[in-house]
């Protein structure tokens, strides 16, 4: 049955949606905080000479969808990269970066809470938010861009949101000062889907809570984030605020576009353009900081929100060696490239094992920030700056993996067991394991050796963690599941 939609968005201005205590706790901070810094902030000059004690800014640059193998410098063999791998020569490549779920909603809030997308009910049934979904972030939940508030930082969002896209789940009211970006996938617009009328509003292009254009070019979304993220990258520089620039892009999400620029020039093909423009993107980043003074007071991280999206075939990228891709919590679902780069702090040309998660860089950046981690729930991100900064074996020896609240496979150290297993499309139900599956992913990163019958021992002990993890909390209600 046809489902009527009507969208619901608004053009209040942001501040008349805060309503939480947290929330005016946190935008009381930034109110004294721009008071504090108020002198610099007015300058117009570039800041030559930034405070010896000033905080660091951060930059995150998230692809959608794009895989574990899809960059010259993570091994593919004909996509050219020259920015990601200058980036990861200039910084640190992990190779061991884990998103913090196989797909788009509970992977981004992961990121964005330092939580396991349980706790929030970023997770469902339905795997994601939709056109027609009413849920999203709660408003008791507390974003990176919160949590960095009070310590005086600026935030802004531009590009996929996709944590609920009615107004009071938009970036603005999550503790970002502005949004601009399309609040959800790009292939959730108003056109028929496999013959269905699927009865959802034209793609709609948000600023702060506004939509200021429908279905708009999708040629064009890549360069114009770009543009929008380096003018306010020129902004920030002007003064001394601290800040952080979330930059969740829309592609390689299928459908793919590129610029005309960018169009038919990549040997893989129009996959390969789409990555060849998110390349020149964090050059045009990188270069933009440079230029201004930032970059050695910049922490620049760059990822992926989930692995390829392989029942796109040749629209979908690669997860290298892993096996399988988004949807999964095969290792290709899920483990993701991660370059991190901050000129004099994360040292060169690294390349670092470290098991971390996206959650992670929430506890990373509020512990570099001096700010608070929220004390009054559990955080299961860890902060990894040891190493970002020093290169150092990571704290995390243990991540969960998640299909909507069910724990289906667990990392500990170099091991990793499965409960259940599932392609990430076009397997219904998912093969359940009364033994579980067990691999060893420094010997075995492609997850072809099912070692449980040789370790025993080892089984026993992951499946003992993931039953302790299991046990600890309630999952909250899912925000995905029900249209209302
Ligand atoms: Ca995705």
């Amino acid at each position: 049955m046809q489902r009527q939609f009507t969208p619901y968005f608004e053009t209040a201005p942001a501040h008349q949606k805060l309503q939480s205590p947290i929330k005016l706790a946190c935008w009381l901070g930034i109110a004294v905080a721009c008071a504090l810094v108020a002198p610099a902030a007015r300058g117009q000059a570039p800041a030559a000479n930034p405070p010896a004690n000033a905080k660091p800014s951060f930059v995150i640059i998230m692809a959608d969808d794009l895989g574990y193998g899809d960059l010259a410098c993570y091994g593919h063999p004909t996509i050219r990269t020259p920015e990601f791998d200058r980036m990861a020569a200039e910084g640190m490549r992990l190779t061991q970066f884990y998103s913090g779920a196989p797909v788009c909603t509970p992977s981004r809030a992961a990121l964005m809470t330092g939580r396991y997308p349980a706790r929030s009910g970023l997770c469902g049934q339905r795997r994601v938010l939709f056109p027609d979904s009413t849920g999203g972030l709660p408003d008791s939940e507390i974003t990176l861009a919160e949590a960095l508030a009070p310590a005086g930082y600026r935030s802004i969002c531009i590009g996929k949101w996709h944590l609920g896209y009615q107004p009071k789940y938009l970036p603005t009211n999550h503790g970002f000062a502005h949004y601009f970006g399309i609040p959800y996938s790009n292939d959730m617009g108003a056109e028929t889907a496999g013959g269905r009328i699927r009865g959802w509003p034209k793609t709609p292009l948000i600023r702060d809570l506004a939509v200021i254009e429908e279905d708009p070019d999708q040629a064009l979304l890549t360069r114009r984030y770009t543009e929008e993220a380096v003018a306010f990258l020129r902004e920030a520089a002007a003064g001394q605020q601290p800040f952080l620039l979330y930059l969740p892009h829309t592609m390689p999400h299928v459908p793919i576009f590129a610029s005309d620029k960018f169009k038919d020039q990549s040997p893989r093909g129009l996959y390969g353009d789409v990555v060849t423009e998110l390349d020149w993107s964090t050059g045009e980043i990188l270069r933009t900081l440079r230029e201004t003074g930032l970059a050695n007071r910049t922490l620049v991280f760059f990822t992926s929100d989930n692995g390829p999206w392989l029942a796109q075939r040749l629209r979908g990228g690669s997860a290298g060696l892993l096996r399988e891709g988004k949807g999964s919590t095969w290792e290709g679902g899920v483990r993701v490239p991660g370059i991190a780069w901050w000129p004099d702090h994360v040292p060169a040309g690294r390349v670092n094992p470290a098991i971390v998660s996206s959650m992670d860089l929430f506890s990373t950046c509020v512990a570099l920030a001096g700010a608070a981690l929220p004390s009054d729930r559990p955080i299961d991100g860890l902060d990894v700056s040891p190493v970002l900064l020093r290169d150092e074996p990571g704290p995390r020896q243990t991540l969960f993996f998640y299909r909507d609240t069910a724990v289906t496979a667990v990392r500990h150290g170099p091991w990793k067991a499965h409960f259940q297993t599932q392609a990430g499309y076009g397997q219904p139900k998912p093969d359940l394991h009364d033994t579980p599956l067990l691999y060893h992913l420094d010997h075995d990163p492609s997850e072809k050796l099912d070692l449980a019958a040789q370790h025993p021992e080892v089984v026993t002990q992951l499946q003992q963690l993931a039953t302790e993890h299991a046990a600890s909390f309630q999952p909250a209600p899912s925000q995905l599941d029900e249209p209302k």
